[in-house]
């Protein structure tokens, strides 16, 4: 099935961005998508959660409270699953941001649903994509869109401005966090703060990192709102997979959740 209304082919990133990605580590662009749009898109998110989420492995679909279905946080690898995502995955204007600022041609990796919902959605920890990614070179983006309002109370996106350009990762050890397994282990310092950005905004607003970037959300302290967005992962064709070490983590990784029976 074609996308309706989300025009793929006539997209071209705006003037600047790449000089813009490369000084910052981010982009954002608002808006991305008009009211229209983002109600196709939001349609389609419901329908998907309604039709395609019951026929997904338990490796790919996560609940604050398993027990509850109202509770769902996180969708893996949403293109897979489905024409519409798998189209705009892959013909979407993401991609052609993607490989603008990638400077290369790029490979789809997965597309997420993210909420937080309102009361209980948790924390999203300071990390960067590019440690579990295991790439070499670390080339790879992630999109993210804000599928409605968005704000400090519900958990909006921040980055540390920059941090894309340090030639290691920041430690990183396991949080706790289902969806978000590592956190950085020595984050918070004075030095941490003075280059934050947050990107509290509009439904339709778009934003995209480099792996590198160290990024983080607070928790939904909001009673009432919920926070969903969905994320697309490219990785530059230039970078080159790390199977095995890929391969070994997402297995311990899955079998870490189902012991503690968080999925
Ligand atoms: O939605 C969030 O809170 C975080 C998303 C994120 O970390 C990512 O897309 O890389």
């Amino acid at each position: 099935m074609e996308a309706e209304m989300i025009s793929h082919s006539k997209f071209e990133p705006p003037t600047g961005a790449l000089e813009k990605f490369n000084d910052d580590g981010y982009l954002c662009l608002h808006p991305f998508y008009d009211a229209d749009q983002l109600t196709e898109l939001n349609d389609q998110v419901e329908r998907f959660i309604r039709d395609v989420v019951p026929t997904m492995p338990q490796e790919q679909v996560y609940f604050e409270d398993k027990a509850d279905m109202a509770t769902l946080k996180q969708l893996q690898k949403m293109f897979e699953f489905d024409e519409y995502f798998r189209d705009l995955m892959e013909n979407g204007a993401p991609r052609r941001i993607a490989e603008e600022v990638l400077q290369d041609e790029v490979v789809p990796v997965n597309m997420q649903y993210f909420n937080k919902p309102p009361g209980i959605g948790q924390p999203t920890p300071a990390h960067q994509d590019g440690y579990y990614f295991h790439l070499d070179p670390c080339e790879a983006v992630t999109g993210w869109l804000a599928l409605e309002d968005v704000d400090e109370e519900t958990g909006c996106i921040h980055y540390l401005r920059g941090s894309h350009k340090t030639p290691r990762f920041r430690p990183h050890g396991q949080s706790g966090v289902l969806g978000f397994s590592q956190g950085i282990t020595d984050f918070g310092s004075p030095a941490d703060y003075a280059n934050e950005v947050s990107f509290p905004g509009t439904g339709g607003t778009f934003l995209m990192h480099h792996a590198k970037t160290v990024h983080w959300a607070s928790g939904n302290t909001s009673k009432t709102r919920t926070r969903k967005a969905l994320g697309f992962i490219y990785y530059a064709k230039r970078a080159k997979l790390d199977h095995i070490a890929k391969d070994a983590y997402q297995t311990a990784l899955d079998a870490r959740l189902k012991i503690t029976e968080m999925i």
